[in-house]
């Protein structure tokens, strides 16, 4: 028996401090590799599900716009995974809005499908503990499996050789760590993105030499954050975050025809970062697919940090700190 209440979930984007880049399953959305991220108090996105049984398709309405095409097929193919588990064939209305600028590179799917996982599953009344609502978000987004827990998240890829694969890939929030992060985002670029990331690692993947370097560097990239986090050590996770991060974009950069996603506006503020951590700023620099620096920091020195960037790029900078994990709310379908 479904409710015929909407559900309404909020949920935030992350960030990657070690990358998710690579699946080794794309039907199921398994990645090559754990990741570790940071969910940030900005940009939430608000996901309401109304049950709809007397429709014949899902309606999807994003930012006040009814999406359609590839969009709306993804979310439809979606919810068709939370109807197969709620036993249903009931369609819905989605109602989703983005506070993120367009262009700010954290408008991410993450926050989307995390909160659309939650709102989805609660207006089926499925009961999903955390880590069951992670492999469901995870099926939408790889990423928003990380956006269903605030603070640090440890994503893992889990193995083949498991006895259900979907089951042993799941995030959960890392809790020995005290350390306390702040993020400068700095936004250099509007235009979309040349080639969306979905496609992006599949060439990476599938073309470039550097690749499995990457990967392999990955994996203890991983163990080696969860120490740095444990041991409070600002300075080895942002060094781990900046050459995972890095690699990563060299990796894309190698394959065949390249994915760059680097622009020589994130070159120059790469390199800004670079002469002031020299100068004995604690600064460490990170990127995901597009052309926006992002840079890790402790908070007491975001805001002096954040003018500084402002200042080398003449570009605006968004400061953010950790945030909170995927919540729901009853609401109504405006
Ligand atoms: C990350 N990114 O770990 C990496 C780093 C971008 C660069 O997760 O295909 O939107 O939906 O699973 O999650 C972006 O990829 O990709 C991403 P799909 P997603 O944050």
């Amino acid at each position: 028996m479904t409710s015929l209440l909407p559900a309404t979930a909020v949920a935030h984007p992350n960030i990657a401090l070690v990358k998710y880049w690579g699946k080794r399953d794309e039907h199921l959305m398994l990645p090559c590799a754990d990741s570790v991220s940071m969910t940030l108090d900005v940009y939430p996105t608000t996901t309401t599900v109304q049950l709809r049984p007397d429709a014949t398709s899902d309606v999807v309405i994003m930012d006040g716009r009814f999406l359609r095409g590839e969009s709306s097929q993804r979310v439809t193919r979606f919810l068709d995974l939370v109807r197969t588990q709620a036993d249903s064939r009931d369609r819905v209305l989605v109602d989703s809005r983005n506070t993120a600028p367009v262009g700010a590179g954290l408008a991410s799917s993450a926050a989307g499908f995390a909160a659309l996982a939650l709102a989805a599953s609660k207006a089926f009344q499925l009961s999903l503990d955390h880590r069951a609502l992670s492999r469901l978000a995870r099926r939408g987004s790889g990423s928003a499996a990380r956006s269903v827990f605030g603070g640090f998240v440890h994503w893992h890829a889990g193995s083949d050789h498991a006895p259900d694969p979907d089951f042993a890939s799941y995030a959960e929030p890392v809790t020995d760590t005290r350390l306390d992060l702040a993020l400068l985002a700095v936004l250099l670029d509007t235009a979309p993105k040349p080639v969306s990331s979905r496609e992006a690692m599949r060439r990476t993947m599938t073309t470039s030499p550097a690749f499995h370097r990457w990967l392999a560097a990955t994996r203890t990239d991983t163990a080696l954050m969860r120490d740095a986090l444990r041991a409070g050590d600002v300075q080895a996770v942002g060094e781990i975050a900046e050459r995972n991060a890095m690699g990563m974009h060299a990796a894309m950069e190698a394959a065949v025809p390249p994915v760059v996603y680097r622009t020589s506006a994130s070159h120059h503020v790469l390199r800004q970062v670079r002469r002031l951590r020299a100068a004995g700023e604690r600064m460490w620099a990170t990127m995901d697919a597009g052309p926006n620096v992002k840079v890790l920091c402790l908070p007491g020195d975001a805001a002096r940090l954040a003018d500084q960037l402002r200042r080398l790029s003449h570009r605006p900078v968004l400061v953010a700190r950790s945030g909170p994990g995927a919540t729901l709310h009853r609401g109504e379908v405006r």
